[in-house]
């Protein structure tokens, strides 16, 4: 159902079918009340909202331009996202520019957002960016498709964001409350009755207010007679969720058209799998709802690798495994003659999958709507087509345009974690701020060898400091490439690499590239080193900035020397202050009561546990002590030498010191 035309009023009361007794029970209903197991419930109502044509909505709506207008949204010559008008002249995403405009004399060609090089933001170029100056930027994007989640987070506690456009929702709460507040027979029941008792039957009408709203896809039996079609029946209790739910979804999308001007897509059923298929089935602007009895018709029209997960090759081997004649539908054809046993047998090695493939087939397979993928690394890269006579202040400069991008792409995640917040659901992602421990850059030289060098990077919740450290590292793992990996010295008249990065970078010749690129990655909640951060909280900025400064370098052994140019300077210190001593104290004080408080956790929760600790006394975990044996030898040689060999400086106070890295290495334990 649109969004665009009005809700129709005064329609007749929905009529039903009632199985003579239901098949469900209030433990059913109750789930569907608690997030954790709702989408486990056979009542739950799971949808997928999926915005038409993105980008290129993004772009007519920032350019003014109203729907019927054919926009494409362009990255150089490409065409990556074409707009529903567009798509009636028969361009698609396969067409370039030029065959586009060619099928469309008036097609608008939005080009995305660039970032321009040796820039670090990112903005909409008045004539045509070039792939040689500018990087593409998504942000814009990203920035839309928050707004659209914070719109789905304020009506709904539990919603996964799946891509850029696509979330999936579960109704299960709201339609919750609409159940016992327009059915008195099940607020009377729910108060009293026992998990295992059968809801009521549904009523022979339902309340004027409930109302299919969308395209319901029709079971078998409903069409088996084409003259004497029925409408969708309504025959229990799942049904009647899922009308209530086609109501809140269609408001849903209202809201996100009325709100930002987005139409979109969506699919109602009862797991993640088939609202997916649904929410693909009536594009633009648009709902499918599947019943539960319309679940195998509706699966007829997809095959076992347009499921989530079977696309790639896992689809392809089952359907060779399951000998899928190739005239027939692979998804009926394994239901139809393969019961669960069967499946088991055929795939000895692997039982889960057999009872997900199962239940696939049947379109009941339930997946957990989670908040967050956990994020593993993030990269920035750029194709050159063969640089030629670089200077070094060229590769800086796209290095600076990928310490934006990252940057800001680590705004988002905080952004989202943020958002996670404002749910009313409790979610131990939320509020978490994630840093990447590990950067890698990445060079393709002309002869298309691709090589990569690695540091450890100091991470910082704001992310002006963060996208300097990225910028930072990314320069001195520049120069160490230059240096250990290419041709520099030869490329200037046999200078020393350590001795072009004194002079001014747009002197200095570099190799020809093909591709350069910055990756984080080894991801570590900021919350985990909290006690660290609070540091800087406390006024103690200073401390705290060393404290995490020290982590990379500690690491890191070829930085100090070539740092003459810029800015990597990463200091040392030399001499713990009071107040960093006092703040070292804090660390282990805290560090150790945390272990405690965890120690104590554990032991009351596992039962499995051989030697049980007596109550009130904690067993302490011993990472403390390891690290504090690992330290003797260092302390050791601090106090022969009075020099620390790890951060090559002398030292005023061995036993100061000494501590200053049983902190760092706690800090490190604790980040792993
Ligand atoms: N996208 C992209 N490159 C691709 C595919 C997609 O940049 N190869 C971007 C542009 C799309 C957005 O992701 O607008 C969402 O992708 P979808 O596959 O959902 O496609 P659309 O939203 O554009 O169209 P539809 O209405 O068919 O969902
Ligand atoms: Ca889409």
């Amino acid at each position: 159902m649109s969004v665009k035309v009005e809700k129709p009023q005064d329609q007749p009361q929905l009529l039903t079918s009632p199985h003579p007794q239901s098949q469900f029970t209030y433990k059913n209903l109750r789930d569907l009340n608690n997030p954790k197991y709702a989408y486990l419930s056979p009542l739950s109502a799971i949808a997928l909202v999926d915005l038409n044509a993105f980008f290129a909505q993004v772009e007519t709506i920032r350019l003014g331009l109203t729907e019927d207008v054919p926009v494409v949204c362009q990255q150089w010559k490409a065409i990556i996202a074409v707009s529903y008008a567009a798509r009636k002249f028969g361009i698609n995403r396969m067409d370039t520019v030029e065959s586009a405009r060619a099928k469309c004399p008036d097609l608008v060609c939005a080009h995305a957002g660039v970032y321009k090089k040796g820039e670090k933001h990112w903005a909409y170029e008045e004539g045509q960016p070039d792939p040689i100056n500018h990087k593409v930027s998504l942000d814009n994007y990203r920035r839309e498709s928050r707004k659209i989640l914070r719109i789905i987070q304020s009506k709904f506690d539990l919603a996964e964001k799946a891509s850029v456009d696509e979330s999936y929702v579960d109704l299960g709460r709201p339609i919750y409350e609409m159940l016992l507040s327009k059915f008195p027979e099940l607020k009377s029941g729910n108060s009293n009755a026992s998990d295992d008792e059968i809801l009521p039957s549904i009523p022979s009408s339902l309340p004027r207010d409930i109302q299919w709203r969308g395209t319901v896809i029709e079971s078998e039996k409903e069409t088996a007679d084409p003259q004497n079609a029925l409408p969708p029946q309504i025959s229990d209790w799942d049904d009647v969720v899922l009308a209530i739910g086609s109501e809140l979804l269609l408001d849903l999308r209202q809201a996100i058209y009325d709100e930002l001007g987005y139409t979109t897509s969506a699919g109602l059923a009862r797991n993640k799998l088939v609202a997916k298929l649904g929410g693909g089935f009536k594009k633009p602007d648009d709902q499918t709802i599947v019943r539960n009895c319309a679940l195998t018709r509706f699966l007829n029209n997809f095959e076992l690798t347009d499921f989530t997960g079977m696309g790639g090759k896992l689809g392809e081997q089952l359907i060779n495994r399951f000998e899928v004649p190739p005239d027939r539908n692979s998804i009926a054809f394994i239901r139809e003659n393969y019961d669960l046993n069967m499946i088991k047998e055929e795939i000895k090695e692997d039982q889960e999958l057999a009872l997900k493939l199962y239940r696939i087939v049947r379109g009941l397979h339930p997946s957990e709507l989670t908040n967050k993928v956990e994020i593993k690394s993030m990269m920035s890269t750029k194709n050159f087509l063969g640089s030629r006579g670089w200077s070094l202040a060229d590769a800086y400069d796209w290095l600076t345009v990928f310490s934006g991008d990252l940057s800001n792409r680590l705004a988002d995640l905080d952004n989202e974690s943020m958002e996670l917040s404002t749910t009313k659901l409790s979610n131990k992602e939320k509020g978490v701020l994630r840093r990447p421990k590990t950067i890698t850059i990445g060079v393709r030289s002309a002869s298309f060898v691709r090589q990569t060098r690695q540091m450890p990077i100091s991470f910082y919740k704001d992310i002006e400091r963060m996208r300097e450290s990225i910028k930072n590292c990314g320069f001195q793992l520049l120069r160490d490439y230059l240096e250990f990996n290419s041709n520099i010295s030869i490329l200037n008249n046999g200078t020393s690499a350590r001795e072009l990065y004194t002079r001014d970078p747009k002197s200095v010749r570099i190799m020809d590239m093909h591709n350069l690129s910055l990756t984080i990655s080894n991801f570590v909640a900021l919350n985990d080193s909290a006690l660290i951060e609070s540091f800087a909280k406390t006024g103690k900025t200073q401390a705290n900035k060393e404290l995490m400064e020290i982590n990379a370098v500690s690491k890191k052994r070829k930085i100090e020397s070539d740092n003459k140019i810029s800015p990597p300077v990463i200091k040392k210190p030399h001499k713990i202050s009071l107040e960093q001593k006092e703040n070292i104290s804090k660390l282990f004080h805290d560090y150790e009561r945390g272990n405690m408080e965890n120690e104590s956790k554990s032991t009351l929760n596992s039962k499995s546990r051989k030697r049980a600790s007596p109550p009130n006394q904690p067993v302490k975990r011993d990472i403390f002590k390891t690290l504090q044996k690992k330290s003797a030898n260092l302390l050791d040689s601090l106090l022969q030498d009075m020099y620390c060999p790890r951060c090559k400086t002398s030292i005023e106070d061995p036993v100061e010191h000494n501590d200053f890295h049983i902190a760092m290495e706690l800090s490190t334990k604790w980040n792993n």
